[in-house]
């Protein structure tokens, strides 16, 4: 497909779409069009973030003990209801929602699992840091009575998967499987403009992002690699970036290549990242842009989930990278062994 000046997502979707399957309704890219209007919900609200009451905690915790931040809340409500009107989707699951709502309205529809990320990095808001909302869809059997076991699936599974950056400029990343594209929002037009196609991650970069601070728990093998990264052991010089919200933690690794790192620690001893709407989706996205997504023994699209709410370790970044970690944990699995 020849994408042309002034491609929106939604028609560069479609045309994907009927590349692969002729006889394509359109339906997905309706869904992906709910996704994007909640996007730029929630992009003009954290825009304006300051200007109007959008700004602190709602005062109230939520599933996972973690402080609900008004534009939490808000983008919640916002993918909510944009994506529980559009008609074929029938499952939706998120950071802040216990449980998977269900929005089927006809027993014949709801052929979509959409789970989110609304606001990813939220802490990073009232200090007017980028933020993100990351989506995975899953497809879902329309007879399904068991709406745990529609949004259950393992990562290899996700039919789509990406993100919404609330950067410098507001940028949507997504795959279907077929290569990794990037959309810029015109705010003059209001859409979501093809601006980086065919998106490659390089196969190695000059940055290593991690939260450093829990480096006196992290497993020993990871020690080993951090050391050997810091150290410049192969004549290369690595430097640190860590902005502390995974979607432009991820984006930029995505762009310039290095390592994201999120390993096991004291606190978090299967990791902090949520595996079904943070791990999953940025795995995706990693791989279909010839990088690698692990939880430093396994790939993560090929974890099967135990619950919504699960979180697991996540490495993720270019082939290289990716490739020496590997080797460090296997060398620790022999010496163990
Ligand atoms: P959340 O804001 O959706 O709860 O996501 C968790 C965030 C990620 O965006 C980021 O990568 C990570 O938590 C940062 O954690 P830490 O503050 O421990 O470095
Ligand atoms: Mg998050």
């Amino acid at each position: 497909m020849q994408p042309s000046l002034g491609t929106t997502a939604e028609q560069h979707i479609l045309l994907q779409q009927r590349e692969s399957f002729p006889d394509a309704s359109g339906e997905f890219s309706w869904l992906l069009s709910g996704i994007t209007l909640a996007c730029k919900i929630v992009g003009a609200a954290v825009r304006r973030a300051g200007l109007v009451d959008v700004l602190g905690a709602t005062g109230d915790t939520n599933v996972q003990g973690e402080v609900v931040q008004k534009l939490d809340h808000y983008a919640n409500e916002a993918l909510l209801s944009c994506l529980g009107n559009r008609g074929n989707v029938g499952v939706l699951a998120s950071e802040e929602n216990e449980e998977p709502v269900v929005v089927i309205k006809d027993a014949n529809h709801g052929k979509y699992v959409v789970i989110f990320d609304p606001l990813d990095g939220s802490g990073n808001i009232d200090v007017n840091i980028n933020v993100g909302t990351i989506f995975s869809i899953l497809r879902r059997d329309p007879n399904s009575k068991d709406p745990q076991g529609d949004v259950l699936q393992p990562g290899y599974k996700q039919i789509a998967a990406g993100y919404v950056l609330y950067g410098s400029s507001t940028m949507l990343v997504y795959t279907t499987g077929q290569g990794v594209n990037g959309f810029t929002l015109d705010p003059s037009i209001g859409a979501f403009l093809l601006s980086h196609p065919n998106i490659r991650m390089p196969e190695r970069g000059k940055q290593y992002s991690l939260n450093e601070s829990n480096a006196e728990s992290f497993p020993e093998y990871f020690r080993r690699f951090l050391y050997w990264f810091k150290s410049g052991a192969d004549g290369s010089a690595y430097t640190s970036r860590y902005v502390g919200s995974l979607v432009a933690d991820f984006h930029r690794t995505l762009l310039k290549g290095g390592i994201f790192l999120y390993p096991p620690t004291a606190k978090n001893p299967s990791g902090k990242l949520r595996l079904m709407y943070e791990a999953n989706p940025i795995g995706f996205v990693a791989e279909q842009a010839g990088g690698i997504a692990t939880d430093g023994h396994q790939r993560i699209l090929d974890i099967k989930p135990s619950s919504l709410h699960q979180r697991v370790p996540l490495m993720v970044g270019s082939k290289y990278e990716m490739e020496l970690l590997q080797r460090f944990a296997e060398q620790d699995k022999n010496r163990a062994g």
